[in-house]
């Protein structure tokens, strides 16, 4: 072997000590503390591996059959599994899994079913909704008219009749249902009324809630969406990425936005992924992983407002829940600081008709999908709340942070990640 070839084959600790280091720390960093951030959960060892592989190499403009390039006849079988398993699991007329994330997803669908200055109808950002539903900085309130439905002060669910009222006034050319930051089930049943009424397209983001979805354990959009759009991680739990799935009569239009309309080459290796991700969440312990993680939401919810908190909404139907904290003198960003010092992992948060701006807000939002699978349950969700609540009540208190973040530390250690990756900064001191 010449010595270019084994400089090359050489492991990444000695090539690059820096990024190893830094890497070994963040898989530290993940394994001590509790995620609690509702969008993010830990891959299996199988989608890990998919990402990491040849596959990166590989330029494959097109689609499956149909590319750009020679050399495409595995990546083929990878992406052509990824789209049959995603249409199997979702039981999709089509989809296209080459949005390299959920916002491209979403910008695939915009640029597929509208013009530029045509309107949306969308969740407002302040009360659930995504950047990329019509945020003033962000390409959907740029280029798109963006009107904004919210969530009824009583209830803090979404008001259906305004939805239906400002469909009416603004004749919107697509709904949009979907949320970040929504803890309710969404009736897509009664969307899909509206944009009939209305005559709009329907589109979801059903990013947060797949996994669910993929489970049948919320209602699925398909049947009532013209498209549908998700990410893949989340409670998906699949690599990051994107995907957009939609009715037949689109499949063509949508397939030349993504490409060459909005994307280059796909990434090969996250699509490999993406099909490794459709296969688990088709296995039937999937189901039960999913039904766990409501368990644990309603265990933490129910706990939490046991000791004082405010839950918008009362509670929670999905893997998230935002907690009012200023109802107990704190600020989102406070709650959010603090508890990052006892090695809890939450955002901060806006609640509906906050009176603090978005980066202090008065909430933080709070998901178990990551918990869920280090194999937690509802005793351990008990006592993650009880130290939340220790911690806000007490977030001046070093003392107290500390010892929270010591009992963390024990906890997470019965419930190891990643045990056979590399080894972890602790075990190379
Ligand atoms: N940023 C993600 C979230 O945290 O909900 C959504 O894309």
């Amino acid at each position: 072997m010449s010595p270019k070839t084994r400089a090359r084959l050489k492991p990444l600790e000695e090539v690059d000590p820096e990024i190893a280091h830094a890497i070994d720390q963040e898989t530290e960093r993940q394994a001590r503390t509790l995620e609690l951030i509702a969008s993010e959960n830990f891959v299996s060892e199988a989608v890990l591996q998919a990402m990491g592989s040849a596959m990166t190499n590989k330029y494959a403009e097109g689609l499956p059959g149909k590319r750009y390039y020679g050399g495409c006849e595995f990546v083929d079988v990878a992406e052509t599994l990824a789209i049959e398993r995603a249409k199997k699991l979702f039981n999709a007329d089509h989809v296209n899994v080459q949005a390299h994330s959920g916002s491209q997803a979403n910008q695939a669908v915009y640029m597929t079913a509208l013009k530029p200055g045509e309107t949306i109808l969308g969740m407002s950002l302040a009360h659930g909704g995504h950047l990329t539903h019509g945020h003033p900085l962000n390409f959907s309130g740029k280029m798109y008219k963006i009107v904004s439905y919210g969530v009824t002060k009583e209830s803090e669910t979404i008001d259906y009749d305004e939805v239906g009222r400002l469909a009416l006034e603004h004749r919107p050319k697509l709904i949009l249902a979907g949320a970040s930051a929504y803890p309710r089930t969404l009736d897509f049943e009664r969307f899909a009324d509206i944009a009939r009424k209305c005559e709009a397209l329907l589109m979801v983001d059903m990013a947060h809630i797949a996994g669910l979805v993929a489970a049948g354990l919320h209602p699925s959009p398909i049947p009532h969406a013209d498209f549908v759009t998700t990410t893949t991680h989340k409670t998906l739990r699949g690599p990051r990425g994107g995907a957009v799935f939609c009715k037949a009569r689109y499949a063509k239009d949508l397939d030349k936005t993504m490409f060459p309309g909005i994307q280059g080459g796909p990434l090969m290796h996250v699509i490999a992924a993406k099909a490794v991700c459709f296969h688990e969440a088709m296995q039937p312990e999937f189901k039960d992983y999913q039904q766990q993680i409501l368990l644990n939401a309603q265990a933490v919810a129910g706990a939490l407002a046991e000791k004082g908190f405010r839950i918008i909404s009362g509670g929670t139907d999905t893997h998230l829940m935002l907690v009012d904290v200023f109802c107990r003198k704190v600020t989102g960003k406070q709650a959010q600081e603090s508890l990052e010092r006892a090695g809890i992992t939450v955002n901060k948060n806006a609640i509906p008709f906050d009176t603090n701006p978005p980066m202090v807000a008065s909430g933080i939002r709070v998901g178990t999908p990551a918990v869920t699978t280090r194999g937690m349950k509802e005793e351990e969700m008990r006592l993650i709340a009880g130290w939340i609540a220790e911690v806000l009540n007490n977030v001046d208190n070093p003392a107290v942070l500390e010892k929270v973040r010591q009992e963390v530390f024990q906890l997470t250690a019965r419930f190891p990640l990643y045990e056979n990756r590399r080894p972890t900064v602790a075990q190379m001191a």
